[in-house]
């Protein structure tokens, strides 16, 4: 058995080291783990989709949690691989959290934009893709460029724009691609998706493209989101901001969106989490606050168990 040396679960990992961590528990619980290849990134990093599930042949509804889209926002990868932990080491989850709900996790959907942000700390603050768009300017943001009122509002048009530039067309990056189809190959089992950022501690429903809300869903959108935020505050943790992105502010071409609208997802969101710290949370505190996020998380499972 491979010792895994450079990775730890309360630690900001590198994207080899999470690589080795995907394949080493899909080696050690293959029962419960498979990991599927998305495909590879702008420059050319594999992209891995972790399937954890009891029953892959039974049709069960599924869960599918990204994080990562935005690269300097690394307490997201952190959570999603602290959700594989808890799921595939937990001696009740098969009982609970992964009975007759699958869960999709995918850590890291920007790997060339995290491993830039780790390189220098002059690159720390780096938030979009990799990609050459024109000149000298690079990256797309990824959470502007879903195909589903692609660039109506709150994005730039500049490619040089740092923050958000939602591309030259829907999906042009790949690893928004990679993430759309998961969400299509799935789309008759997909229940739930959160897509996982920091900071502020909201948690946001669409739309996020209009501040207006949706007639009939933001309700039971707004609900689960309060149970959610409660089962983090009863685990000591702050209290999620709950309203539509859009509310927030306005911005199209986000995976949330493009969930609800175009796949016809029930349950989307985004989700950022941790305050106080802006996207340089201290790894220290890793372990104080995932598992706090972790009870939040078994609120959507348990939700969808139910529906
Ligand atoms: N925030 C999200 C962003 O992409 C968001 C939140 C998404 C707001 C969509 C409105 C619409 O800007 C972060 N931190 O990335
Ligand atoms: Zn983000």
């Amino acid at each position: 058995r491979r010792v895994l040396r450079s990775f730890s679960i309360y630690d900001y990992n590198s994207f080899s080291a999470i690589q080795e961590y995907l394949e080493t528990v899909a080696r050690r619980r293959p029962e419960l783990v498979t990991l599927q290849i998305l495909g590879n990134s702008y420059q050319g990093r594999r992209v891995k989709l972790a399937k954890i599930s009891t029953n892959p042949n039974a049709g069960n509804p599924i869960i599918f949690i990204d994080a990562g889209i935005h690269a300097r926002e690394w307490v997201a990868p952190a959570m999603a691989l602290y959700l594989i932990h808890r799921l595939t080491n937990d001696p009740d989850a098969r009982q609970n959290e992964l009975n007759g709900v699958d869960w999709y996790i995918l850590p890291v959907v920007n790997p060339d934009g995290y491993e830039f942000t780790r390189s220098s700390k002059a690159n720390r603050l780096w938030r979009k893709t990799r990609s050459k768009s024109n000149g000298n300017c690079y990256g797309v943001d990824g959470n502007r460029n879903y195909g589903f009122k692609w660039a109506v509002s709150g994005v730039s048009n500049n490619p040089c724009d740092r923050e958000t530039y939602a591309g030259p067309q829907p999906f042009s990056e790949p690893e928004t691609q990679m993430v759309r189809n998961v969400m299509l190959e799935n789309a008759k089992r997909l229940k739930l998706y959160v897509s996982v950022h920091s900071y502020g501690q909201y948690l946001v429903y669409p739309w996020g493209y209009t501040g207006d809300y949706i007639p009939k869903e933001w309700k039971k959108l707004d609900s689960l989101a309060r149970s959610v935020s409660d089962a983090v505050q009863r685990a000591g943790g702050k209290p999620f901001r709950v309203m539509s992105a859009g509310k927030w502010y306005p911005a199209a071409g986000g995976s949330d969106d493009y969930a609800f609208g175009a796949v016809g997802v029930p349950y989307s969101y985004t989700m950022e989490l941790t305050d106080g710290y802006e996207f340089v949370f201290p790894e220290r505190l890793l372990k104080v606050v995932l598992p706090q996020f972790y009870e939040g998380f078994r609120v959507f499972g348990a939700q969808i168990k139910k529906e």
